[in-house]
Formats: structure tokens, sequence, C-alpha cells
């Protein structure tokens, strides 16, 4: 976490662009949407609010409905009962006025069919006031139920406003910090072509290289099109999309049993090979690791004296050749010693300076030639550190590289500064070469393990 916070604040140059530009495409054309008492960067948590009070709304609607709908069935019933009674009554009356036709001449008879008929009559009312009572009970009942569900749906409403304004009531970290806790607006803006036109651009302004930048866009948008966005929106899908890229190459510098573990560290002139063979070695001495460093590159005095500084500093020999001597000799020289030693890793460093290509490619060639006759296997790891702030031609480099040695493994330094840092989501698409370590300052702890969804935090500036 520590590591986070460097890296985050190190990195402030390119969130900070991130997070402005995408300010800019947000507002360019997006709209100015109310949330409730809300804290405009905590979107996602009002958004939360926002949908529970809308579903809430929405339970309420169809509670009402279906109240409307129940009591309108219970009237249908009572009517249908009311007919059916008055219908029993009048066929109960029409057969008594035929028996009486019937017996018009039997008094006795036609008296007693009168009889009939007005006791049909009183049964055929008693039905009907039955049939209403029933009807009347189910309607109570059936408005008791709805109105149950009202007071359900209400509370649910209330536990929603409530959610809401908790949620408002307790901005984000940024948001406390920057006073931000009391907006009551968010700008969103429909994600459309030009919208991903502009983020493709603001991508590649950040030195993620333009396919690079195509697909984080493409596939951000994927599902997504027409659909309204705010830029904490935006900033969360980028980070996702970064991350997900960056995953599979995060990985820390293999370890193997073999004694002793050559590392061979190569790189353009002024990279970091050095300094990053002294956090290195500093930091697998302290894990208890035995370490052995050869200084080779020869080229030039004051590498030799860096290296020893670091070297001194973390009690790990240093075994150096003077100015203008062999490297290669020197690799073989460090072989023996580590073995010797029984060291865990042997660190080799080498010059980046070299007249032209050709002559790099025969010193690290030589090199490798010497070593492999102590082990056939050797180097184990051949790390190829790169500057962040030299930005796409990392690529390049990594490519001439790739050509001149068997590269393992990346290391990207000086991400701090005016590192734009979308370089590594390139590489890391591109070549899928294995990330160990990023180093964003000179201090022996500015070197840390790749950590993706970290880094994407801090180059797109999402909160952790
Ligand atoms: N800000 C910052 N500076 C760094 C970082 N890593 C290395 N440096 C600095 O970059 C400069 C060059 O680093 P070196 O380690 O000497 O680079 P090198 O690849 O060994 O260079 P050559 O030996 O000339 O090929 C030094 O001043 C380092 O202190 C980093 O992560 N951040
Ligand atoms: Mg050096």
């Amino acid at each position: 976490m520590a590591f986070f916070k460097k890296l985050k604040d190190r990195l402030f140059n390119s969130s900070s662009k991130i997070e402005d530009g995408l300010d800019a495409i947000i507002e360019d054309g997006g709209v100015e949407e109310a949330i409730d008492a809300g804290a405009a960067d905590e979107v996602g948590r009002s958004d939360q609010a926002e949908r529970a009070a809308e579903d809430a709304a929405a339970e309420n609607a169809r509670a009402a409905e279906r109240v409307q709908q129940e009591a309108e069935r219970a009237e249908a019933a009572r009517i249908a009962a009311e007919r059916e009674a008055a219908e029993q009554a009048a066929a109960a009356a029409e057969r008594a006025a035929q028996e009486q036709a019937a017996n018009a001449k039997q008094a006795e008879m036609a008296a007693r069919a009168l009889d009939e008929k007005k006791q049909a009559e009183e049964a055929a009312l008693k039905a009907a006031q039955v049939a209403k009572q029933q009807a009347e009970a189910e309607a109570a009942r059936l408005e008791a139920e709805a109105a149950q569900a009202q007071e359900a749906a209400a509370r649910e409403a209330e536990q929603a406003r409530a959610a809401e304004q908790a949620a408002a009531a307790k901005p984000g970290l940024l948001g406390r910090i920057l006073g931000r806790g009391d907006k009551k607006t968010v700008v969103r803006r429909e994600l459309d072509d030009d919208m991903l036109e502009q983020l493709e651009e603001l991508l590649i302004s950040a030195d993620m290289g333009v396919d690079t930048a195509l697909r984080v866009t493409a596939n951000m948008a994927e599902g997504r099109f027409g659909k309204r966005l705010s830029t904490q929106e935006i900033k969360g899908l980028l980070a996702q999309e970064v991350s997900r890229i960056m995953e599979p190459v995060a990985r820390p510098m293999p370890l193997y049993p073999t004694k002793p573990q050559v590392v061979l560290v190569v790189g353009v002139n002024g990279s970091g090979k050095t300094t990053t063979i002294g956090k290195l070695a500093s930091q697998f001495q302290a894990a208890g690791k035995k370490v052995v460093i050869a200084a080779g590159d020869t080229f030039r005095a004051a590498a030799v004296e860096q290296l020893q500084v670091w070297g001194d500093r973390a009690g790990v020999p240093v075994l150096t050749a003077p100015e203008g001597s062999d490297p290669a000799s020197l690799a073989y020289d460090a072989m023996e010693k580590a073995a010797a030693d029984g060291a865990d890793l042997l660190m080799i460093d080498t010059a980046g300076r070299l007249q032209n290509r050709a002559d790099l490619m025969e010193e690290l060639s030589k090199i490798v030639r010497v070593i492999r006759k102590k082990d056939p296997d050797a180097p184990h790891n051949t790390l190829l550190v790169l500057d962040a702030t030299t930005g796409q031609n990392a690529l390049n480099q990594v490519k001439i590289f790739q050509d001149l040695a068997d590269v393992s493994g990346l290391v990207m330094t000086k991400l701090d500064g005016t590192a734009k840092g979308g370089v590594l989501v390139a590489l890391a698409d591109k070549f899928g070469l294995p990330i160990h370590a990023i180093g964003v300052g000179e201090q022996i702890d500015d070197l840390a393990p790749f950590d993706p969804e970290d880094f994407a935090a801090a180059l797109i500036g999402t909160d952790r």
C-alpha cells in the first residue's frame, strides 16, 4: 500500500493528465444531471441509491396498480354476485308464476304457489345478501392486502432514501480532501463515435500507443454505446481495462534452485540498469539470498563506483575489472566466485553505451558464450531495463534487445517524474513479456514488484 501511494503521487503527471482530459471530454457535450444531496465524485454509490429509489418507486407503482386491479376485480365480483342473485330470484318468480297459471283452478294450490313464490323471493333475496356480504368481505380483505403492500413499498422507498442520504453524507476520500462532498450534480455524456475518438486521443497522448489505445477504448465501449457516462464511471472502466491487459504480465522475477542463478541485465545507456541491480541485490539480500554482483560495465569507471556504493550498502560483494577491460572475462571470474561462495544469485551489469548495435551484440553474445562454459543454461534471466520517460521509444528498445539477447523479462524505471506511464500498457499489450518490477525513484525501496491494479489506479487516477 505504501508503494501504491508513492506510485500514485509520483505518477501524478500522467494521472492528472488523464483525469483533466476525461473531465474535458465529458463536459464537451455532457449534460449536468441532479443527484440528490449526492457527492459528484461518488457516482457509483449515489447511482446505487438512485437505482434503489427508482426500484422502490417502481415497486410502489406496481403495488398501487395491483391494489387498483384487485379493487376492480372485487367490484366486478360483487356486481356479478348481485346479478346472479337477481337472476335466480327472477327465475324462481317465473317458475312460481308458471306453476300458478298451471294450477289456476286450484286456489289452494295457487295460494300455496303464492306462498312458495314469496319464499323463493325471500330465499333469492337472502342469497343475494349473502353474496353481497361475501363480495364485500373479499373486497375488504384485498383492500387490507393492498394497504400492506403500499406500506411495504413506502418503507422500501424510505430505506432507499436513507441509503442515498448516507451515501451523500459520506463522500469519497478525494471528495473529502477536495471538499467536493456537497456537489449536487454530475455531468454525464452519451457514449458515441465522437467521444470514443476523443478518448482514444487522450490515451495516445498518455503514451499508450495507437493500437493499444484503440483496443482499450473499444473494449471499454462494448455494450455501452448510447449509454450516458460520467468521468468517474469512465475512469473505473478504463482502470478495469488497463489492469486486465496488465494482469498476465505482472510476474516477479522467477527464482530457480540453480546456484548461482545468473541474471544478465541489459538496456540502453542511462535506462537504470546499474541502479536496478543495486536495488534488486539489496532486496534479495534482505530476503536471505546470497548475492554477487559483476560490474560488467567496464566502459566507464563511474558505473563501477556506483555499483560499489550499492554493494557496500547492501553488504553484497561487487566484482570489478579495470576500465576498458573485457567484460566477458570479468563475467567468467564472477561465475567462479559466485560458485565458490555458494551464492544464490549472480547479477551481471552491462554497458549500454556502445558505438553501434553490432558492438553491443558482440559484447553481449561474448558474455553469454563465456558464462555458458560454466553453466550451459545461463543466463537464467535476461532483464531488459527500460526508462519510462523515453515513451514509445521503449517499444523499439524491446524489439532491438530481443534480437540481441534472449530477453526474459522487463523492469520499467523512472515511472516517477515526467513519465506518462501509458507505455507500460502498450508494452504489455504488444509483447506480453513479464514485467518484474517498476521503479519510481532512486532510493532502494523505490523499486517494487509490478501490481497491475495499483498501476491502473495510479495511471487513470482512481481510488484504491
Ligand atoms: N527518478 C528516477 N531515477 C532513476 C530511476 N532508476 C534510475 N534512475 C536514475 O537514472 C540515472 C541512470 O541510471 P543508471 O542506473 O546509471 O542507468 P544505466 O542503465 O546503468 O546507465 P549506463 O550505465 O550509462 O548505461 C541515474 O541518475 C539513476 O539514479 C527511477 O526509477 N526513478
Ligand atoms: Mg550503468
